[in-house]
């Protein structure tokens, strides 16, 4: 394995760039393919099955456990938790994913069940894999970094859309950093939904923390400024120091103050209009702390005044639909502190409004604001304004 190049390992004594088995965290079982035929591997013992019941999967899907699995299969979005909470002060999000897969409500794939306003399915629509979780140390977030990187790239490198699920927002910065591996530095434009900006130089003095990310990866070239689109943010931050950075690297941000002044539609179209501007690639990264805590009080560090489900879904389709999407991540969803559920429904939910406009966009279907005209039409075709 190659030593982590971030940060400089003397930085941090307790890190040894000459072991990193991490008591084996990080090393695979030698014997993952083995004999068997690459491809899916479906868990389902019986030909129907809802998601209380058998091996919980991301929505529902089979299996992928090498590159050989979703090379065969033909895998387009590939599905991977990311138990990762060391550095927001909080821990929880680490439990993110078993939420997601343990919360699957809907219908599994083959069931024919679409989205109701759009008509699509995405889950029978795409081929998707549960890929099973990140290498993670659990003393270490820094000795976990590399490790992370290497499973998204590797995922990214068969022509799969990985799709990270957290953790805390950390991960961004291995999460990019593999795009840029894959596709180029700068090449890949990041559309990234947040209460907060998460460009702060430091934090308690760490290079890497969950309000890190966009700063290194920005510094380092693996994400440019000019195509760094920020959605949501509000509250007491950023500074002046760090707001005048992000306006001197070309970011641009619709905060809560442009919704609230322009309107969310207005925001939407000059953010979806903006995500790859200049690049041929889109990242979409989700902090469920964008919504607002009425309506997800499950995350590390929540923040009054955010975006609606109503708001956000149809963003997050019209991106999928419209952008060619090569990563997604959902983070910062806390089932420790989700006391109603709430948290974790959305969360899925996101998942299956990303996975419907990218299921949208393969069928053809990149309209803005599209909905299915048996969805609107009252039933009887009823007329209706258009926009
Ligand atoms: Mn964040």
């Amino acid at each position: 394995m190659t030593p982590p190049d971030f940060p400089p390992p003397s930085d941090f004594p307790e890190f040894n760039p000459d072991d990193l088995s991490g008591m084996g965290v990080f090393t695979k079982r030698p014997d993952l393919q083995g004999d068997r035929p690459p491809g899916l591997i479906d868990l389902r013992r019986y030909m129907f099955q809802m998601g209380m019941s058998g091996f919980q999967t991301f929505v529902g899907a089979p299996i992928a456990l090498t590159p050989a699995d979703l090379r065969a299969a033909g895998v387009e979005v590939a599905m991977i938790g990311a138990g990762l909470d060391f550095s927001y002060g909080m821990r929880g999000s680490a439990y993110g994913p078993k939420m997601v897969r343990n919360g699957e409500i809907y219908m599994p794939p083959g069931y024919g069940t679409p989205h109701q306003h759009t008509r699509v399915d995405p889950v029978t629509e795409l081929v998707l894999a549960d890929y099973g979780d990140a290498p993670v140390n659990n003393m270490s977030l820094y000795a976990s970094i590399e490790p992370i990187r290497a499973l998204v790239r590797e995922v990214a490198e068969t022509g799969a859309i990985p799709f990270i699920v957290g953790g805390d927002h950390s991960l961004m910065y291995p999460n990019v950093a593999a795009m840029a591996d894959v596709f180029g530095k700068a090449k890949v434009g990041v559309i990234h939904f947040d209460a907060h900006y998460d460009a702060t130089d430091a934090g308690l003095g760490l290079n890497l923390t969950h309000g890190t990310p966009v700063r290194r990866l920005i510094e380092q070239g693996h994400a440019s400024g000019h195509n760094f689109i920020q959605v949501g943010t509000r509250g007491w931050a950023p500074n002046d120091k760090d707001l005048g950075w992000m306006r001197d690297h070309g970011f641009r941000y619709h905060n809560m103050a442009q919704v609230d002044k322009f309107g969310w539609d207005w925001v939407m179209d000059r953010a979806i209009e903006e995500a790859s501007d200049g690049t041929d690639y889109l990242y979409i990264s989700i902090d469920m702390d964008v919504f607002d805590p009425a309506f997800a009080p499950g995350t590390g560090t929540p923040e009054p005044n955010g975006l609606t489900p109503r708001e956000m879904f149809p963003i997050l389709r019209r991106l999928g639909a419209e952008k060619n999407v090569v990563g997604v991540e959902l983070v910062e969803l806390n089932p420790f502190a989700d006391s109603t559920y709430a948290t974790g429904l959305i969360a899925n939910r996101v998942i299956r409004e990303v996975l419907t406009g990218i299921a949208m966009r393969k069928k053809g279907i990149t309209e803005p604001y599209y909905f299915a005209e048996a969805a609107i039409d009252g039933g009887q075709g009823q007329d209706w304004p258009r926009r």
